[in-house]
């Protein structure tokens, strides 16, 4: 039997459809998983009950986290947010946390949503926020194509994965983590310092990534990048 992977989803502001990019379930069936949507909801019991159905999780990528969730308020640059996906995924995340036997991989927003679960948070918009110069971290071009190098820390469970100290990933983010949350480990970096992945110590597999692997995996040479999800898969498989 496959392992089944929950995703989260998001519903539009109309409430007319349930949206959730069709690479993230394409790479998870790709890696052997079985994937399931997850429809937002605050109810806790629910939530309870979709981490006790599934094998593992992916907070799949999507719009800005609401700033006042940690404590912070909007600026110029922010962009759309939904407040039923920032609860649910907030609420899902801390829960998750009293199951380390059900791996989380979170992309991009995804990302995001770990580490303000775990009490960091993140700059609203890098142009503004960051200190110095950088990069161009929102490229122009699809994103089966990478645009900026991150370099890999020693001993960490992504350096077991890509088997590198560096890799080149894709990069549409204006946003990124700033203070991080408790046992967050920073596992990867662009050249201008932004944080592109960490992980949970003491934790089996919590691993978020500021990058699309799920695109890069649209790729030619998309081993490296399907290896993550299947990494993901078999830690699924585990549980
Ligand atoms: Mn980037």
């Amino acid at each position: 039997m496959r392992p089944l992977i929950g995703i989260t989803t998001v519903i539009s502001d109309d409430e007319k459809t349930l949206q959730l990019g069709q690479s993230n379930t394409k790479v998870l069936l790709e890696a052997g998983a079985l994937p399931v949507l997850l429809p937002p909801t605050t109810d806790d019991a629910l939530i309870l009950q979709y981490i006790q159905t599934v094998d593992g999780v992916l907070f799949s990528g999507g719009g800005d986290v609401d700033p006042l969730l940690f404590g912070e308020t909007q600026q110029w640059a922010s962009g759309p947010i939904n407040p039923l996906r920032d609860e649910f995924e907030l609420k899902l995340c801390k829960a998750l946390l009293k199951h380390p036997e059900k791996p989380v991989l979170g992309i991009c927003r995804g990302f995001q949503v770990m580490n303000i679960a775990l009490g960091g948070d993140i700059y609203q918009d890098l142009q503004s926020g960051f200190e110095g110069q950088t990069l161009a971290h929102r490229q122009k071009q699809a994103g089966k194509y990478a645009s900026h190098p991150v370099q890999i820390t020693d001993s960490c469970l992504m350096h077991d994965v890509v088997q590198s100290d560096t890799l080149l990933v894709n990069s549409f983010h204006h946003q990124a983590l700033r203070r991080m949350g408790d046992g967050f480990r920073v596992t990867a970096t662009a050249p201008d310092g932004v944080i592109e992945s960490a992980e949970l110590t003491d934790h089996p597999f919590f691993i978020g990534v500021q990058w699309h692997p799920e695109l890069l995996c649209q790729a030619q040479n998309a081993g490296v990048h399907m290896d993550l999800f299947k990494a993901f898969v078999r830690a699924a498989q585990h549980s």
